[in-house]
């Protein structure tokens, strides 16, 4: 009991920190029915993660960690990777579509919002103290993928 209510308390900033103002390309196409580039975003108000399991540990170099990421079409690739705890992480994020609104990328628990400029690798770095997820997304918390911590 005690613990799912802590599950909805922990939800609830994510909500919160979501704008109110959609970008216009999710304010068309809300449905995603016919919408294949959308339906990374799940669609739900449970800012559902993406459902693909981790990739395997990224490379790791003198204990930093870099993982590429790609926006695509699909939206973040791979939607969720795999980092060791205690040792800092390097994403490297690379828009390569203009057809997608992520065209920054937000880490809310880390206050990180970064600008995505087309076909350029932005890095974001962070040692996370413990295991657990990170979730990242779109400036409208659309597009999401996922730092899984081990
Ligand atoms: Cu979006």
């Amino acid at each position: 009991m005690k613990k799912s209510l802590m599950g909805v308390l922990a939800a609830l900033p994510l909500f919160a920190a979501a704008p109110a103002v959609a970008c216009e390309e999710h304010a068309k196409q809300s449905e995603h029915a016919k919408h294949g580039e959308h339906s990374a975003h799940g669609g739900t108000a449970k800012a559902a993660a993406p459902t693909q399991k981790p990739t395997s540990a990224p490379a790791a170099k003198n204990g930093l960690q870099t993982v590429a990421l790609t926006v695509t079409s699909k939206g973040f690739e791979p939607a969720n990777v795999k980092v060791k705890a205690g040792q800092p992480v390097r994403l490297v994020v690379t828009r390569k579509t203009d057809k997608t609104c992520a065209t920054e990328i937000v880490v809310a628990d880390l206050g990180i919002n970064q600008p995505l400029p087309l076909d350029t690798p932005v890095t974001v770095e962070f040692t996370p103290s413990e295991s657990g997820t990170l979730r990242y997304a779109c400036a409208m918390d659309h597009i999401s993928g996922l730092v899984t911590i081990q």
